[in-house]
């Protein structure tokens, strides 16, 4: 029987985490504070027409100042679990040499605020901020930016050593080559998409260098990269359609599970790149053994299927958000579960990232809705035998959501932009119960 008021229709299994998860840049603010350097995120929002409405992190959710009344909160909801993200320039200001103690302290209280109210910590070593002094040096068009992380990534392990159970390297490689390299929507707003596989590729060599060297330290602690993931369907029953599906399959997926998990670049999509394509002479002999080093676990973020016609379009099918790059279809996170059992074993997994924006401030149904019918896919795709161990949706807090600046909300706590006030939307109340019951 669960505790908890209530009995579940869907029990999950005994010691199931629960968590939530957030980002430095999105959720902290306190940008110059402390001896904070300034990231790729900085000088990309200060940018006339780069954000909208001009939106920056400067202050956002404030969470720096605010942070024991966030893990309050989190307590308060029964979270097992907390996913957040260490600001590389605020622990190294310049993103190599000397470390700055201010910074390096925020992430022991937070840690250490986390550890006494029994919820694990998830930390991420990089989602998207790039200190600019690595920057100016050609950030991760540079080969040697794998290794300066790496040595970040050391340096982290070393202070926080055990204290920190879960290490992320990467969040969502793929967003940083088609955001920020191919689109230009995101820092650091190049539009370059061969420059764009190099970066790719030098990511992936960060991630293989930064898990080499938490073995070096022969740490207790778990490593892994989180990606966001894609299933992708065939638009239509043409075979066209369906070569399509595969042609876009490896750009979404196994172009990044590929190498993490089997240590080689699928070959199709090796084909795909021109014959003098910079990739190519970008992926040096014994890379591929470094990126692919074993992993304790593969963190999932789910958000959305691809459709994908005969010609490489891409439709919807499903309602959509209000992010319109958002289809909402819960089914997809079973697909793409079941399927990286199948195509790549039993890897232990998590659950790093899903949810969608809702435009109500409290009264979210939408949202409940949205958890409720994932968390059911999810549920589905462990009776099936997958090994997922704990589910984290976006967001904890409503946050600067990139590019969109504050115009959507992602957080289950909705944050008042003006006094920085939390309060609990329908959903945050919704998921404690789910958390007391272990179930839906
Ligand atoms: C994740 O990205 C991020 O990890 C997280 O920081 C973010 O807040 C959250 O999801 C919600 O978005 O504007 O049409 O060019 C999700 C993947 C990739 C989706 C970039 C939006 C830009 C599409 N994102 N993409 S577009």
């Amino acid at each position: 029987t669960p505790a908890g008021p209530g009995r579940p229709e869907l029990l999950f299994p005994a010691g199931f985490g629960w968590g939530a998860s957030t980002s430095a840049y999105q959720i902290e603010g306190a940008a110059a504070e402390d001896g904070r350097g300034p990231s790729v995120w900085d000088v990309f929002s200060h940018q006339p027409g780069r954000t909208r409405d001009g939106d920056t992190g400067d202050v956002a959710a404030d969470h720096y100042h605010r942070f024991y009344e966030d893990l309050d909160i989190m307590k308060d909801l029964g979270l097992t679990s907390y996913r957040f993200s260490i600001s590389w320039s605020r622990v190294l200001p310049t993103g190599r040499g000397t470390l700055n103690a201010k910074g390096l302290d925020f992430y022991h209280k937070l840690v250490d605020g986390l550890l006494a109210r029994d919820i694990a910590p998830v930390a991420t070593l990089f989602h998207w901020d790039t200190p600019q002094a690595v920057q100016k040096l050609g950030g991760w068009e540079h080969r040697d930016c794998a290794k300066w992380f790496a040595d970040y990534a050391a340096t982290m392990f070393a202070s926080f050593g055990d204290k920190v159970p879960t290490w992320l390297t990467l969040n969502e490689p793929k967003t940083v080559v088609e955001a920020g390299y191919t689109a230009g929507v995101h820092a650091p707003g190049k539009r370059d998409r061969q420059l764009a596989n190099v970066v790719g590729h030098h990511l992936l060599l960060g991630h293989g260098l930064a898990v080499r060297a938490l073995r070096e330290i022969n740490a207790k602690a778990r490593i892994g990269a989180a990606l966001n993931l894609s299933p992708t369907y065939p638009a239509d029953d043409s075979a066209a359609a369906r070569r399509q599906a595969a042609v876009a399959d490896a750009e979404e997926n196994r172009r990044w599970l590929d190498p993490v998990l089997l240590g080689r670049y699928p070959e199709d999509w090796l084909a795909a790149q021109p014959a003098d394509a910079p990739v190519r002479t970008a992926i040096k002999d014994g890379d591929l053994a470094v990126i692919g080093a074993k992993n304790d676990l593969l963190a999932v973020q789910y958000y959305n299927p691809a459709h994908v016609t005969a010609k490489g379009g891409r439709v919807d099918k499903h309602p959509t958000s209000q992010a319109p790059w958002q289809q909402i279809y819960p089914e997809g996170l079973f697909d793409l579960l079941t399927r990286i059992k199948r195509d790549y074993g039993d890897i232990p997994l998590i659950i790093t990232e899903n949810g969608m924006p809702t435009r109500n401030a409290i009264q979210d149904q939408d949202r409940i809705a949205f958890l409720r019918d994932h968390l059911a896919a999810a549920h589905r795709a462990i009776q099936a035998g997958v090994k997922l161990e704990t589910y984290h949706l976006w967001s904890l807090l409503d946050n600067f959501e990139w590019a969109e600046g504050y115009s959507q909300r992602w957080g289950i706590i909705h944050v008042d932009y003006k006094t920085r006030q939390r309060a609990r939307k329908a959903s945050a109340d919704w998921y404690k119960t789910v958390i007391a019951r272990n179930g839906i």
